[in-house]
C-alpha cells in the first residue's frame, strides 16, 4: 500500500468509479455530483472503499487502553413517550422490528438478541465533530441477524430509524461487515441509557455520527430514494451528504 501514489490512488478509484465495480456506486452519494465538493466527496468515498477492501477489520484494542470516559453527544436521554415507559421496565417490553425486503420478517426482544452469538470490541470511535474515545462494545453482528431473518437477493441497503428521529442507511458493504455490530452491552455492563440503551449500532469503518444510538427498526431496501427527503439518511436531509465526511 505504501508505494501507491496519489496519481494511482485517484485513477485507480476513477476507474472503480466507471466501471461500477464498486459495491454502492450507484449510491444516493455519488448521484448527486452537482459541485466539485459533490465529485471530491464521491471520489474519497470510492477511494475509502477501495482501501478498506484490503484492510478488513479495524484495530481492535486492550481492554486496559478503554477511556475512563466516554464522552457523550446530541441525544443522551430520548424525550418519547413510549421510550420512557419502556425504560422504566428495563425494555423488558422492548421489541426490534426487522422488515422490508426480508424472508421472514420478525421483533426480536433483548433476550431474543442476547441468545445470539455475541462479539465483543474494543474500538476507537472518532466523532466528526472532533473528538474520539476507546470503548468496549458487545453485541450480536448485525450480518448474523440479517442471516436470521434472510435478507431477500435485491436487498442492498439496510434502513435504521431510532428513536429520536435520527436514520440513516447502510450499504452491505458496512452493513454485513463483521465489526458491525447492535450493542446491548458497554465496557462490560448494559448499554447506558445515555450511549442509547437498550440497542444502539456500531459502524467501526465510518465515522461517529454513523453508529445510531437508540435503534428502533431496521429494514432492508434495495433503494434509499424512497425514504424521507430521499438523500438516504436524517444528516443528508440536514445538508451533509450521505456518508458525510469519511
Ligand atoms: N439516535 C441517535 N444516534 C446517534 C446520535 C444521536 O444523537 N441520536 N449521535 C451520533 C453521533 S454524532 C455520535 S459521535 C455518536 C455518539 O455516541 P455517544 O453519545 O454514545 O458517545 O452517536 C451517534 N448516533
Ligand atoms: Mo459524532
Amino acid at each position: 500500500m505504501r508505494d501507491l501514489s496519489r496519481r494511482r490512488l485517484l485513477t485507480g478509484s476513477g476507474a472503480l468509479l466507471g466501471t461500477g465495480l464498486l459495491g454502492g456506486c450507484d449510491a444516493p452519494a455519488l448521484s448527486h455530483l452537482a459541485t466539485p465538493y459533490d465529485w471530491s466527496n464521491g471520489l474519497t468515498f470510492a477511494v475509502q472503499r477501495w482501501l478498506l477492501a484490503r484492510q478488513p477489520l479495524v484495530r481492535e484494542f486492550d481492554r486496559s487502553r478503554i477511556s475512563a470516559v466516554f464522552p457523550t453527544i446530541n441525544t443522551t436521554d430520548p424525550d418519547d413517550p413510549a421510550y420512557k415507559r419502556s425504560r422504566a421496565v428495563d425494555f423488558t417490553d422492548w421489541k426490534l422490528p426487522v422488515s422490508g425486503l426480508i424472508e421472514r420478517p420478525g421483533a426480536f426482544s433483548l433476550a431474543d438478541l442476547r441468545l445470539m452469538p455475541a462479539r465483543t470490541q474494543v474500538t476507537l470511535h472518532s466523532c466528526e465533530q472532533g473528538w474520539s474515545a476507546i470503548g468496549e462494545w458487545t453485541g450480536v453482528p448485525l450480518a448474523h441477524l440479517l442471516a436470521h431473518v434472510g435478507l431477500k437477493p435485491q436487498a442492498r441497503f439496510i434502513v435504521i430509524r431510532s428513536v429520536d428521529g435520527w436514520w440513516d442507511s447502510y450499504d452491505l458493504f458496512d452493513a454485513l461487515h463483521p465489526q458491525t455490530i447492535l450493542a446491548y452491552g458497554m465496557n462490560g455492563g448494559s448499554l447506558p441509557v445515555k450511549h442509547g440503551a437498550p440497542l444502539r449500532l456500531r459502524v467501526e469503518r465510518q465515522l461517529g455520527y454513523k453508529s445510531l444510538k437508540y435503534i428502533a427498526a431496521i429494514e432492508a431496501a434495495e433503494r434509499v430514494d424512497g425514504y424521507g427527503k430521499g438523500r438516504g439518511s436524517m444528516v443528508a436531509e440536514l445538508g451533509f451528504p450521505w456518508y458525510a465526511g469519511i
